[in-house]
């Protein structure tokens, strides 16, 4: 595959290229969602057009099953399957540990729940998704819809007393009417700008009524590929 991509769109490919070197034929992988991840599924049905690389996909969304599809990906679903090799998959975020802010593509839910029923969870991202504090982009929320401005206000609340610099939460919209997920369910963007500690944050949020699951990935991710603009590759 060559292209005369961006600087951006080359640090994609090239992280999503390097992170198929841990497919191996007979693997089930979750394939996970976004541009990034996008590259990777091209890679995968690359090699299995030219290779017969023989392995199970399992989406973490309608977009990246459809094009699993089309590449010749042999597709099932994460109950078929039961259990996973590993899920490779791009975030928003991460930190030095590892913790990640992912869903800004509206699939987190899902997203967490294949990559935690993975023995590995592998990240791929441009370099500019790497923080030293995780916030700076809105934290994704999936709630349920009925009675999701309660919901809201209650996650106001939350955030007022925890050690979190923004307090605003807006509902997701496409275009006029609130996006939708995969699940049936709303999202709340949280505006925190900096999460002094994720993993507390992510346990408090979870518990508030109407709150299906958040965005932070804490403890679930094994090592990440960074793509750089210009093309060159590192693994941590
Ligand atoms: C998905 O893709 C989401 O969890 C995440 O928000 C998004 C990253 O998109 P991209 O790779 O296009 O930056 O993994």
């Amino acid at each position: 595959m060559t292209f005369d991509l961006s600087p951006i769109d080359r640090a994609k490919f090239v992280a999503a290229r390097r992170s198929c070197n841990f497919v191996e034929n007979g693997m089930r992988i979750g394939l996970g969602s976004g541009s990034t991840a996008a590259w990777m599924v091209r890679c995968l049905g690359e090699r299995v057009r030219t290779e017969g690389l023989d392995i199970i996909g399992v989406p973490t969304s309608s977009r990246t099953a459809d094009l699993a599809r089309q590449l010749g990906i042999r597709v099932a679903s994460l109950d078929e399957v039961k259990w996973l090799d590993i899920t490779i998959d791009g975030a928003d975020e991460f930190d030095e540990n590892l913790n990640l802010i992912k869903g800004g593509g509206g699939a987190s839910l899902q997203e967490k729940i294949v990559a935690t029923a993975s023995d590995r969870m592998v990240v791929i991202a441009d370099v500019a998704k790497e923080v030293k504090a995780l916030g700076a982009f809105p934290l994704p929320l999936e709630t349920v819809p009925f009675g999701w401005q309660t919901t809201k206000a209650l996650v106001e609340e939350t955030l007022v007393n925890m050690d979190v610099l923004g307090r605003e939460a807006t509902l997701r919209m496409n275009d006029d009417v609130p996006f939708v997920t995969d699940e049936g369910n709303y999202i709340l963007d949280l505006h925190l700008k900096r999460i002094g500690n994720p993993r507390q944050l992510s346990l408090v949020l979870n518990q508030i009524p109407g709150i299906v699951e958040n965005g932070l990935f804490i403890d679930i991710c094994d090592a990440v590929v960074i793509g750089h603009g210009d093309g060159t590759v590192e693994v941590r």
